[in-house]
């Protein structure tokens, strides 16, 4: 590959993520209600050495350093969550406005250091007095998740250019309703079809509430795709292959971008299919302005229809198998499927096991990983593909879900004791990354 390869547009976004149960930490102050990951975490078991998210990085209380961190690295723009419970503690009805103010607080910061907020309205953390209520099984969820975006929107859509409805739903519907590793610790099959169609629909809803306050802002939903490959040429493999990525990623992405399921999905579920509403899928469908693609592995079949690791492949301390070349030929595949908008990788990045050398840590894996995540897609790029940003997950080591703080993401590194960050090598390879707008190493 020439060094022209690796050149991207001018203009090109380059982002970090972060979500607001990660690394807020202030779980209960300020009048902020609790949310399912509170009530998931404080449960003992549930979480790799009964972490919480009690304290996380502190980013409530050291937003303005970490925002400094964010200029120093010279990242352009900023994704991070609001939480639904800091601004709503039941839910819905009465306001807490010292919620509002501290995310109204964060906007102003990023853009007095020119750094240009993406902001994500749903990253998980539902507020508890919702769930309460049959959480996202229940239909009324959708009104009171409409309204906190309309509140959300009118205090920082003068500001907030880009809004994403939710993160990752299929995680939302399935690992929280149907495997049980994630909040609110469902296994419950029907109940996660109707979780994930019903989020859709909020979507749906979301989106026009908030271009009926600020018609001018950029609305998307994030989804997490893997593609799904057969291990061999095998037909039957293949066929397992297409099976999975319709059961997962084109669940998501038909209704979205085609205004239906995808062919017998409905059918396959039989008993278990979600209630449609007649307006459902005109309002999953409508154009959106980006969308969003947290791209971290692939997923391969086996004989057996196994999920199956490949041998001399390198797996990332999640287990993920690292394969960057699957993720240009999901985005070229998708391409051809459907009538994209322009999209933004919204989080990638890999898991390792970081150590303090010093006051360093060489995290040579992670730049490699990113490296050639980033040359992918500039080769996609070429292909036609409109890709206008990236973001690298995360900025900072956080509180990885089940995983508690066992995983670190980060490419700045956080001592929890002490609270201490310390830029990782991927930090300052990244930092030049942006600067020249080219990858390499
Ligand atoms: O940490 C998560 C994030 O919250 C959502 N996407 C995947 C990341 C790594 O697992």
């Amino acid at each position: 590959m020439t060094a022209e390869n690796y050149v991207f547009p001018r203009g090109f976004v380059w982002g970090a993520a972060t979500a607001a149960y990660q690394i807020e930490g202030a779980w209960n102050l300020d009048g902020k209600g609790p949310s399912i990951w509170d009530t998931f975490s404080h449960t003992p078991g549930k979480i790799t050495n009964d972490d919480t998210g009690d304290i996380a990085c502190d980013h409530y209380h050291r937003f303005s350093e970490d925002f400094s961190l964010l200029k120093q690295i010279g990242i352009k723009a900023y994704r991070f969550s609001l939480s639904w419970p800091r601004i709503f503690p039941d839910g819905k009805g009465t306001v807490n406005w010292l919620g509002l103010d501290y995310y109204d607080r964060m906007v102003d910061s990023l853009l007095a250091l020119n750094i240009e907020p993406f902001v994500t309205l749903y990253h998980w953390d539902l507020p508890q007095a919702l769930q309460d209520k049959g959480g996202w099984g229940n239909r009324d969820l959708l009104g009171y998740f409409s309204d906190y975006a309309a509140v959300a929107v009118k205090r920082l859509g003068d500001r907030v250019k880009f809004w994403t409805t939710f993160n990752e739903p299929w995680v939302v519907a399935v690992l929280g309703n149907l495997t049980g590793e994630m909040a609110p610790g469902f296994k419950d099959r029907k109940l996660t079809a109707q979780v994930a169609h019903n989020l859709l629909v909020a979507h749906g809803m979301a989106t026009q509430a908030i271009r009926s306050i600020e018609p001018d802002v950029q609305v998307g939903i994030v989804l997490n795709l893997s593609p799904v490959e057969a291990y061999t040429d095998d037909k039957y493999q293949k066929m397992a292959a297409d099976r999975a990525w319709n059961a997962t990623s084109a669940w998501f992405l038909d209704p979205l971008f085609k205004g239906c399921y995808p062919p017998g999905a409905l059918k396959d579920l039989a008993a278990d299919a979600p209630v449609v509403q007649p307006n459902d899928f005109a309002l999953i469908s409508q154009k959106l302005d980006y969308l969003g693609v947290n791209y971290y592995t692939r997923t391969v079949i086996g004989p057996q229809g196994e999920m199956k690791k490949v041998p001399g492949s390198e797996y990332t301390e999640m287990g993920w198998e690292v394969a960057p070349e699957a993720l240009g030929r999901m985005l070229v595949k998708m391409n051809s499927d459907y009538r994209l908008p322009p999209i933004y990788i919204t989080e990638n990045g890999c898991a390792l096991d970081d150590q303090v050398v010093g006051e360093h840590v060489h995290d040579t894996r992670r730049i490699k990983y990113v490296h050639d995540h980033l040359a992918e897609l500039r080769k996609t790029m070429r292909l036609g593909v409109n890709i206008r940003g990236y973001f690298v997950w995360s900025l900072l080591d956080n509180f990885e879900w089940a995983h508690g703080y066992s995983k670190r993401f980060g490419m700045i590194y956080v001592d929890y004791p002490t609270q201490k960050r310390i830029l990782k090598d991927s930090a300052y390879w990244y930092s030049k990354v942006i600067t020249h707008n080219e990858v390499h190493r």
